[in-house]
């Protein structure tokens, strides 16, 4: 039997993580993080949908606390969900192992923002691994988890579009391991209550774990040279270096693997070796930045280089020295709600009665293109909800009666229940209108399920939130459910008479995404 498949790079974390035999997996859909969760729970590990990713965190260091290893899986902006626990996850350590998948998303492909989380771990003085393909993905989370229980700290993955996504082959190289069986919760106040007077020394610990990993890293398996024919060299990691690789095969290459901390006698010692040292990386100017302060002198790229993706092209212009401006790819079809799409006519009735709308993410973003342009913000998830209500709190009063905020049930159990606590505690004078768009999935990111679908991730039967149970109970004084199947012409009456009232008032428009009932026909 063959130990060599053809894997992206998110299928090879779930693989390993099941060969490293990881307890409990969890996480919440995003690109280009989703499939990890997903094979991870296909192939038979445990694997759970969280309400967030700041759930998802907690619960993983929860297992890792006692013993277990875990996996945590997001998007780049999950991480900023889940940046609580994630800086003092750090102090606190684990007993276990425990990696967290950060998967960002240059470019923008699917997000509202392309921020680099390598600066989050830097700043939370968390260790980080970047694959640069699918092996060293498999490879790395192994790694990974053995770093994270020898130094008793989280260990952060980052990935990024390509490496998520491009297959390539993995060989396995470890026996699939039959998990733990010793796992137990071991007392330790000091270590785990974050009460000031133990997370000083905690932090002071912290210090000295970095330490002691940045020497590791200076000869670790994570860092490969290529020695070259030029008198260039590249510092590089993750996708950059396959493009580095194939734009300049002659030139020496230092492909770092674990970029935090950094390993600054073997950049040194590299760097001296060539006429021109330059760095090759997506995103920001993280590794230059770096190993400039640490007085190492190398070249980086010019700022145009560090919006959206690199690729053959781009590295070819920052090698050349180029920063001319970039021809901008022609524009595709812009995407569009699919026909029979449950949100159409919640965005039609708004149009026609004038509403200005604060939005969210979801499939129902699209309600801000042409024919609707209906949703007139996009900030983060949940802020449609509570961008509405600062609106109601200062517009004068006619105008306040206009806004009514839109949300779907994913976005809404995930961080829109304390938009609708803030409205009943903090309750605008004119009061307020929520929408909650409910196709009963997670659309957008594929048709996940989540607390309010009623299924766990293998799409069986969960305990059931409600939403109108959860609104009414929170104080809200009008909830209303919209059967968009049945009458979807009562949308339009219903959201003009709840914005003539000054009421809180939350409105749950309900018919199922027509493609996830295909998908549920198929299973
Ligand atoms: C913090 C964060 N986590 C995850 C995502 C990815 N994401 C965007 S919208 C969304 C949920 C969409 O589901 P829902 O609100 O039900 O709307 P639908 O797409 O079904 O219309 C997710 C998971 C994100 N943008 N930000
Ligand atoms: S996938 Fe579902 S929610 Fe998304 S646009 Fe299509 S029908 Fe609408």
């Amino acid at each position: 039997m063959t130990n060599k498949f053809l894997l992206s790079g998110n299928e090879a974390v779930a693989e390993a993580s099941l060969d490293a035999g990881v307890s409990l997996g969890t996480g919440y859909p995003g690109t280009p993080s989703t499939e990890i969760l997903e094979h991870f729970a296909e192939i038979g590990g445990k694997a759970q949908w969280s309400p967030n990713e700041k759930v998802a965190l907690e619960v993983g260091v929860g297992a890792a606390y006692g013993k277990a290893r875990a996996i945590v899986t997001m998007k780049h902006v999950g991480l900023n969900v889940a940046a609580d626990p994630f800086f003092t996850a750090a102090y606190t350590g684990v007993d276990g192992g425990l990696v967290i998948v950060s998967a960002d998303d240059p470019g923008m492909s699917s997000s509202q923002n392309e921020q680099d989380n390598r600066h989050l771990a830097e700043a939370a003085e968390i260790p980080m691994l970047e694959p640069s393909d699918s092996q060293e993905a498999y490879d790395f989370t192994v790694k990974g988890f053995e770093l994270s229980e020898k130094w008793k700290i989280p260990v952060l993955l980052r990935m990024t579009t390509r490496i998520c996504h491009s297959k390539t082959i993995v060989e396995k190289k470890i026996r699939p391991s039959k998990g733990y069986s010793n796992l137990k919760f071991v007392k330790d106040l000091r270590g785990k209550v974050m009460i000031p007077s133990n997370a000083r020394p905690a932090h002071l610990r912290l210090r000295e774990k970095i330490a002691e990993l940045a020497e590791f890293n200076e000869e670790s398996f994570f860092n490969k040279v290529e020695k070259g024919l030029i008198d260039t060299g590249i510092i590089t990691s993750g996708i950059s270096y396959q493009y580095a690789k194939e734009a300049e095969p002659d030139a020496g290459i230092l492909k770092l693997g674990m970029t935090y901390p950094l390993p600054f006698d073997k950049i040194r010692s590299f760097a001296g070796k060539y006429k021109r040292c330059i760095v090759i990386e997506e995103g920001d100017p993280y590794l230059f930045k770096s190993i400039m302060a640490a007085g190492i002198e190398v070249e980086g790229k010019h700022d145009i280089f560090r919006l959206g993706e690199l690729n053959l092209k781009r590295v070819r212009k920052i090698l050349a020295g180029e920063n001319t401006s970039e021809e901008i790819p022609p524009c595709g079809k812009a995407p569009q709600l699919c026909p029979g799409c449950p949100h159409k006519t919640v965005y039609e009735a708004l149009k026609k009665l004038g509403c200005t709308v604060p939005g969210d993410i979801g499939c129902y973003s699209l309600g801000t293109l042409p024919p609707y342009e209906a949703m007139d913000t996009l900030l983060c998830m949940g802020a449609g909800i509570t961008v509405g209500l600062g609106l109601r709190h200062i517009l004068p009063e006619e105008k306040a009666m206009k806004v009514v905020s839109v949300i779907g049930d994913s976005t809404f159990i995930h961080s829109g229940i304390t938009g609708l606590v803030d409205m009943v505690y903090n309750r605008p004078p004119t009061g307020h209108v929520v929408i909650i768009l409910d196709n009963n999935t997670t659309a957008m990111t594929g048709l996940q399920e989540h607390p309010g679908s009623g299924r766990d991730i293998m799409h069986n039967p969960s305990h059931q939130v409600k939403i109108e149970d959860i609104s009414r109970a929170i104080g809200i004084e009008n909830v209303d459910v919209v059967d968009m199947l049945k009458n979807p012409e009562e949308i339009e009456k219903i959201i003009t008479k709840r914005l003539s009232e000054k009421k809180t008032s939350v409105i749950i428009a309900r018919r199922p995404c027509v493609l996830s009932v295909k998908l549920k026909a198929k299973i």
